[in-house]
């Protein structure tokens, strides 16, 4: 099915410029006074319960799957530009609010979050950063990113404050979000009807038609399960399973800290002045609870080498999680009227902090591509879409991946450890040494 040869529906609406007025009409029809730079004022009504469906029934233009940044970027893009869009989001509010992950933005995940009205509350309350420190058994040295390459800089922000953003913005330009509502399958993605069945937060089933369907809801969502047969799955187990722990502590440095040490790495990764995210490398299939505060902190102390650079400045661990790097990438993005977008698209480690990044990206990308369609039918940037981001994904899991060798040795000491060992230091000194070396790794760690 060619997108050009899709026909518009009944109930869709149809916008043609950025200023949007939602007024109230009726039951269950929302009228729309969209401002077109050409055409002055128009109405549109973008019906979503209608009598000809079903109790249960919806229709919006696009329905969202999943309220997480890649989600409500996409969301708060699409409605700013008049497209009728809903969200489905399993969790309620404030379990999605207080999702601690992420914290590292990207100098263009920032970029992006401007042009869109969205970076407000990172600005206000976001650091920026620019500082990296390795320890290792050959001592220590400092990058400072920002004065390499193209001088970008992270802004730290924790995920969980920019999706409480987001999610303001959204509701607050007249957005809907289905807290509670589970997308269970995407069907007919094939057809020019896709719909979204759902399991309300009452338990009742539901359904949501849509003219395209975007998977935001992670690696475990509804749009995974649903893509078809052939759809090329990349999967990579890094063998390398982290503790993630955050602390109610002050940083305590003044970079993100990656130490290698023979009994394995730890990171230390500052959110805000009182809280910071701690790594530290585990066995795998350690539970979270198995360490106590106490052996935490002495752990984190050795491996950082805190005797010669300094004491790690201690506090409550308030939440723990193992993550098992892996890396999940699916091609193609789109399926029909199907994208994939975020974790759902590509699920990288956390060991290069890209995966936020590239759900911004992602979502940026697909909602330009969306408007263009829906809003002048040109559906060249939507063929486009699973390419682009491809690209883009391909390039933070070889960072990634490249970073996870840089961190991590074998810890046995047979000839194969050893080897491995002697070239992991070896790339260690070439980034302590080389300034080409350097340039890249910035690039590298400040893009997305
Ligand atoms: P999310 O954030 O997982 O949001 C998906 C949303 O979909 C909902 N959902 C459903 N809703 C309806 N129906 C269904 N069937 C649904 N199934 C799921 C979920 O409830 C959720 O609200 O995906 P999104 O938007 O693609 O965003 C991806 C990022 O969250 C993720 O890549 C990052 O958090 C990864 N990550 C990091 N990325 C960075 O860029 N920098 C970092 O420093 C960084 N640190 C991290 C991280 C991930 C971590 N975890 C999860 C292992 C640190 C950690 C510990």
């Amino acid at each position: 099915m060619s997108p050009s040869s899709r026909l518009p529906h009944d109930d869709e609406t149809r916008a043609l410029s950025a200023v949007v007025i939602f007024l109230p009409f009726g039951a269950g029809i929302r009228v729309i006074l969209v401002r077109s730079k050409t055409f002055g004022y128009l109405v549109s009504a973008s019906v979503r319960d209608t009598k000809s469906q079903r109790p249960g029934d919806h229709a919006a233009d696009v329905v969202v799957l999943g309220a997480g940044p890649a989600g409500l970027v996409l969301g708060n893009i699409l409605l700013d530009r008049g497209i009728a869009c809903v969200v489905l989001e399993r969790a309620e509010r404030t379990q999605v609010q207080a999702r601690a992950r992420a914290g590292f933005l990207a100098a263009e995940t920032v970029r992006i979050l401007e042009r869109h009205g969205l970076a407000e509350g990172l600005h206000k309350r976001g650091q920026l950063h620019s500082t990296c420190e390795f320890r290792t058994e050959d001592g220590r040295f400092r990058l400072d990113y920002s004065g390499l390459a193209q001088g970008e800089r992270h802004t730290v922000y924790p995920q969980q404050h920019l999706v409480a953003d987001l999610v303001t913005r959204f509701l607050d330009r007249g957005g809907e979000i289905r807290f509670g509502s589970e997308a269970v399958a995407v069907r007919d993605a094939d057809t020019e009807r896709p719909e979204v069945a759902v399991r309300e937060a009452d338990g009742r089933p539901g359904l949501w038609r849509a003219r395209y369907v975007a998977g935001c809801d992670g690696r475990h969502g509804a749009a995974r399960r649903s893509l078809p047969a052939g759809t090329v799955r990349h999967h990579r187990d890094h063998g390398v399973t982290w503790l993630g722990l955050l602390a109610e502590a002050p940083p305590s440095l003044d970079a993100v800290g990656y130490a290698v040490h023979e009994r394995g790495f730890a990171g230390h990764m500052a959110r805000t002045s009182e809280v910071t995210r701690y790594y530290l490398q585990c066995e795998r299939g350690t539970p979270a609870d198995a360490w106590s505060e106490e052996r935490i902190w002495d752990e984190l102390e050795l491996r950082m080498r805190a005797r010669e650079y300094g004491p790690l400045r201690r506090g409550r661990v308030v939440q723990r999680c193992v993550v098992d790097l892996e890396s999940d990438v699916l091609e193609p993005l789109r399926h029909g009227a199907l994208f994939l977008v975020g974790d759902a698209a590509g699920l990288i480690s956390p060991s290069a902090a890209k995966g936020a990044n590239l759900a911004v990206l992602e979502a940026a990308v697909l909602a330009r591509a969306l408007i263009d369609d829906l809003t002048a039918q040109d559906p060249e940037g939507l063929d486009a879409y699973s390419a682009r981001c491809l690209t883009h994904i391909w390039r933070a899991q070889q960072f990634s991946h490249w970073m996870i060798g840089l961190l991590h040795g074998p810890t046995g000491t047979d000839g194969d450890s050893l080897f491995h060992n002697s070239l992991r230091r070896s790339r260690l000194t070439s980034l302590r040494t080389s300034r080409s070396h350097q340039d890249w790794f910035a690039e590298q760690y400040v893009g997305v």
